[in-house]
């Protein structure tokens, strides 16, 4: 949610607004209200089958928000106070072997998956 979130005309509004995560690897996602001119919530629209929906209420300049995700599928949230703003998540079921070494590779850390000013980084869980 960089600055400028509550002008239609500026975008993307999260950041990044597409995002893929994987359980057991990064499933957890943070979202940082880097806006200091308007609060923001982050809000599900749509979710899967089975899955919690979720509300940040509103989030303030620096607020943070967290949410595990632990149903695979596709969630649209957006914010309650910018209709404009959307945002998807794709979520992946995980496998034993991808908790450690996910396609071959380190599991990630905390680590930042946009670039800012943002504001969703996804976590080990
Ligand atoms: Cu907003």
């Amino acid at each position: 949610m960089p600055i400028g979130g509550d002008n239609p005309n500026n975008g993307p509004d999260y950041v990044p607004d597409n995002i893929t995560v994987v359980i057991g690897v990064n499933n957890t996602v943070m979202w940082l209200n880097n806006d200091s001119e308007s609060p923001h919530t982050v809000t599900s629209y749509s979710i899967p089958k089975g899955a919690a929906s979720f509300d940040s209420g509103q989030m303030l300049w620096l607020a943070r928000f967290t949410y595990t995700f632990t149903v695979p599928g596709t969630y649209k949230y957006g914010c309650v106070y910018h209709p404009w703003m959307v945002g998807y998540v794709t979520v992946l079921p995980g496998s034993p072997s991808m908790t450690s070494h996910p396609g071959g590779h380190p599991a990630k850390s905390p680590a930042e998956i946009g670039y800012s000013p943002i504001l969703i980084r996804t976590t080990v869980n």
